[in-house]
């Protein structure tokens, strides 16, 4: 049962990120499986293919540079070990991932602040985490802090039924600081494990918005201190080089704990999810791989670097 469930989960990965494992790993077997010397036109290649999928500048000079000297110095075949030197590289980047997937309380709810821009996949990521820790047992309250959009609420109504767990909300137009201390209140009231607060999308360069976000994280903390637990930052992951950005500015005035990469399975870029760790040092806690209630995983380097690069096995190998 444990394999058929673990099976599943890997599976999920694998379909959910295989335009950017065609892309790369795929293309990058292609490249190698020609028994072809590593020449400069070999190595432009490998490059081109890394900056395809978006494992950014930094990252793509630093393997390309190996390969070129690793193979000048004898110390590389042209096959499979090539393969290896990336996923090893690649993997060097990313930090194991949390073993519990959350920073929890000590005590009392944990609270988590779902933020970003429209259309990132927030209301869609609360949903699926509401999900994902019910079924872990966990008692989990989802608040709905998106007071701005007409429809917003009755978006996370939907899923809150379709989940199974109970929906804090107030009318449209109400202060979201409001709804969010209604919600840590019930969860401390009704000792729910974890509260998931929605919000509104916003501009990471509209000053008011930003603020409001500010009075949310003060209004909580008078009912809950150590609150937000997490401040997860959703990023659209087709969103490319303009996610970075997004996290740069959003990390500098909230001070964001992790991230949300959604859409993998839209884009052959999935390589963003190292690009994005390599320059904000912010690390990537969930992966979005579709729309369906299940289809949020919890980062794994390794089986994200096995998935992208169609590899088995530990990436440290
Ligand atoms: N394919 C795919 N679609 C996703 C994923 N996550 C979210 N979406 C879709 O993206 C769209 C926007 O998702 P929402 O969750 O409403 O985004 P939001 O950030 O709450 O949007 P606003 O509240 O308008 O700012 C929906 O159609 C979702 O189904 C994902 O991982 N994969
Ligand atoms: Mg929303």
């Amino acid at each position: 049962m444990v394999f058929g469930a673990l099976g599943r989960l890997f599976g999920k990965i694998k379909t959910g990120l295989s335009k950017t494992r065609s892309a790369l790993g795929d293309a990058l077997r292609g490249l190698i499986g020609q028994g072809r010397h590593i020449d400069q036109d070999f190595l432009d290649e490998l490059e081109y293919r890394l900056l395809a999928a978006d494992i950014g500048v930094a990252k793509t000079e630093a393997i390309v540079a190996e390969v070129q000297q690793r193979y000048k110095a004898g110390e590389l075949a042209p096959g499979e070990e090539l393969l290896d030197l990336i996923k090893r590289s690649l993997r060097n980047e990313l930090e194991e991932s949390l073993p519990e997937e959350l920073n929890w309380a000590e005590s009392g709810p944990t609270v988590v602040l779902v933020v970003g821009v429209n259309g990132a996949g927030k209301t869609t990521s609360v949903a699926k985490l509401a999900k994902r820790f019910k079924d872990l047992d966990k008692k989990v309250l989802i608040a709905a802090g998106d007071t701005y959009r007409a429809a917003a609420v009755e978006q996370l109504e939907i899923w809150a039924d379709r989940v199974g767990v109970d929906l804090i909300k107030q009318k449209t137009g109400s202060d979201a600081a409001a709804v969010a201390f209604d919600a840590v209140a019930a969860a401390d009231a009704r000792g729910a494990d974890l509260v998931l607060i929605d919000t509104a999308g916003r501009l990471h360069n509209k000053e008011h918005l930003m603020r409001e976000l500010e009075k949310v994280r003060r209004v909580i903390q008078k009912r809950v201190p150590a609150a937000p637990h997490e401040t997860l930052l959703v990023l659209d992951a087709t969103a490319g080089q303009n996610a970075i950005q997004q996290a740069k500015l959003f990390d500098a005035s909230m001070g964001i704990t992790g991230l949300i990469l959604t859409k993998l399975d839209g884009t052959a870029k999935g390589g963003v999810a190292i690009t994005i760790k390599r320059e904000l040092g912010l690390p990537v806690r969930f992966i979005g791989v579709g729309e369906g209630m299940d289809d949020l995983q919890p980062f794994e380097p390794d089986a994200f670097i096995n998935a992208i690069l169609g590899t088995e096995g530990g990436a440290s190998a």
